[in-house]
């Protein structure tokens, strides 16, 4: 990677992202773009930024044209709950922004990575240790968009040589971006709530288990699976990757060996609920840990103490 580009740099991922890229490669070499314009803080002080609608092939093709662009991590969607209530705004994002992506990255030459997600799975799937290869039947507008957008990665690798590269995200965990509109962003609203109030109302039942993943974690993975000699690779979209499963209970179980008087109740919400229950328990990643080494650090015990660390300094 000598000239990157991420497109939905503004989100949870791509705050963090962007300034790890820049890190690696040089500030002037990744260009942080989003729709939304002027790009604030590090993302806009800190090296290149641009407007672009991902649904507009122009506005990505002359980026990648200007900028010699030979890497483009696409970040640009509509997550899982937000997506359910307005279906066609998640298909038009979701899959207007890859097939772009795609045709992009066919003119340019240049290699693309879409993540993926645990949405890609549904209730048929096998929900305890998930494989990395088997039924995929979401029952949600954006697991449909996401099964899609493996499928089209893997079609444009094979048909075209385009170097595509994913990983199916579980629920992602961090303090700088809050999260943008999912099923999992409880998690991260929890460790909130814990600081600032002592408190919590969860929208999902106790025992909903889901896979999740803190934000180092996922930016190595992404950067990683990048660089990875293309050799080692048999799969490509979409990789299973987790670093822990957990339900509200057992997360809440955790906060409070740190705030003994944290106290979580529950509001359940239909739509969310029903999402998480279509997805799996718990991901089996031993597939991505042979292909490329993926190799999380971060577990629940050690995500909750490095959460409630940053955050006291944060909310102060
Ligand atoms: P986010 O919602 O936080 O950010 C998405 C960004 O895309 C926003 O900054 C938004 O302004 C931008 N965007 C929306 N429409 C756009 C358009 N037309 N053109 C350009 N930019 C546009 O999302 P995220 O959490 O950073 O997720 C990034 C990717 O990772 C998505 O594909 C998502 O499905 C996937 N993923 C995320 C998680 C998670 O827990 N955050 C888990 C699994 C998969
Ligand atoms: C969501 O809940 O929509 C995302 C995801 C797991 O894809 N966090």
């Amino acid at each position: 990677m000598k000239n990157i580009l991420v497109i939905g740099a503004c989100g949870q991922i791509g705050t963090e992202l962007v300034p790890a890229l820049r890190k690696i490669y040089g500030s002037d070499h990744v260009v942080a773009s989003d729709l939304n314009f002027p790009l604030k803080g590090e993302l806009g002080e800190g090296g290149p930024s641009c407007k672009i609608d991902a649904t507009n092939i122009n506005d990505i093709a002359e980026t990648v044209k200007k900028y010699k662009i030979d890497t483009i991590y696409n970040l640009a969607a509509i997550l899982s709950a937000t997506a359910e209530a307005n279906p066609m705004l998640g298909w038009n994002i979701g899959m207007g922004a890859l097939l772009n992506c795609l045709e992009v990255a066919r003119e340019y030459k240049a290699a693309l990575f879409t993540p993926s997600s645990i949405g890609a799975f549904g209730p048929e799937t096998p929900a305890d240790k998930t494989p990395q290869d088997t039924i995929q039947r979401p029952k949600t507008i954006y697991g449909v968009t996401k099964v899609a957008g493996e499928l089209l990665s893997d079609y444009y690798y094979k048909r075209f040589g385009i170097d595509t590269r994913s990983v199916r995200y579980p629920g992602l965990i961090s303090n700088v971006a809050l999260p943008g509109g999912g099923t999992t962003d409880y998690a991260v609203e929890i460790y909130y709530a814990a600081i600032k109030e002592g408190k919590f109302t969860c929208p999902l039942r106790a025992d909903t288990c889901m896979d999740m993943l803190y934000m180092p974690d996922a930016i190595d993975a992404a950067i990683n699976l990048m660089e990875v000699d293309p050799t080692k690779l048999i799969h490509r979209n979409s990789f299973n990757v987790t670093g822990m499963s957990f339900s509200p209970e057992i997360i809440a179980n955790e906060i409070k060996k740190h705030i003994p008087n944290f106290e979580i109740q529950y509001n359940i919400d239909p739509l969310k609920q029903g999402i998480a229950d279509s997805w799996p328990n718990s991901l089996d990643d031993s597939v991505a840990r042979q292909e490329w080494g993926w190799n999380p650090k971060y577990n629940l015990e050690t995500m909750t103490i490095d959460m409630i660390n940053v955050l006291k300094e944060k909310l102060k």
